[in-house]
């Protein structure tokens, strides 16, 4: 019984959105897409239960809360996280201090492609610790993500 509610904790996935994600659907729907951050929300955590995992969600504009959601992380046995630091990503050194201090593996994505985009876009504080970057593949990215991640916690991922 131990051993399963174990198991259970180590497929829970952290899914971290930085801020203005809060706005997706009509911010810069151009650049962003047009659907709601909680479409895609309900659309992760539904795959994750297919597949026999938790998925939690969470969204701020404060980067402390972002902080100490990924301290938490840690004590709630997180396996993996999927983070979009969103502006965070080209300023942010305590985010990436927090990532770093808990060690949890994280796929760093962005639903547009940031290296097409303004010069100080180009600079990302997670890229060089995360398993992995995607962008520009709009909230799709969330989705291979997520797989990628579903399958590192059961073991059948390549890397
Ligand atoms: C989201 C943001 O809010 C921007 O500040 C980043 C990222 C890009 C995204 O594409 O998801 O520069």
């Amino acid at each position: 019984m131990a051993k399963f509610a174990k198991t259970a904790k180590r497929r829970r996935i952290l899914i971290l959105h930085g801020p203005n994600l809060n706005l997706l659907g009509t911010r810069e729907p151009r650049i962003y897409g047009r659907e709601k951050l909680a479409a895609i929300n309900r659309r992760l955590v539904a795959a994750g239960r297919a597949a026999g995992a938790e998925v939690l969600c969470f969204q701020s504009n404060v980067e402390g809360e972002l902080i100490d959601r990924i301290q938490r992380a840690a004590r709630e046995g997180v396996g993996f996280m999927v983070l979009n630091p969103a502006a965070y990503t080209h300023t942010s050194v305590a985010l990436r201090d927090a990532v770093a201090g808990v060690g949890i593996p994280f796929i760093e994505v962005h639903l547009s492609n940031v290296q097409a985009r303004e010069p100080f876009r180009h600079r990302s504080y997670f890229s060089d610790l995360a398993v992995g970057t995607i962008c520009g593949l709009g909230s799709r990215g969330y989705d291979f993500a997520l797989a990628h991640a579903l399958g590192k916690l059961d073991g059948s991922a390549q890397a």
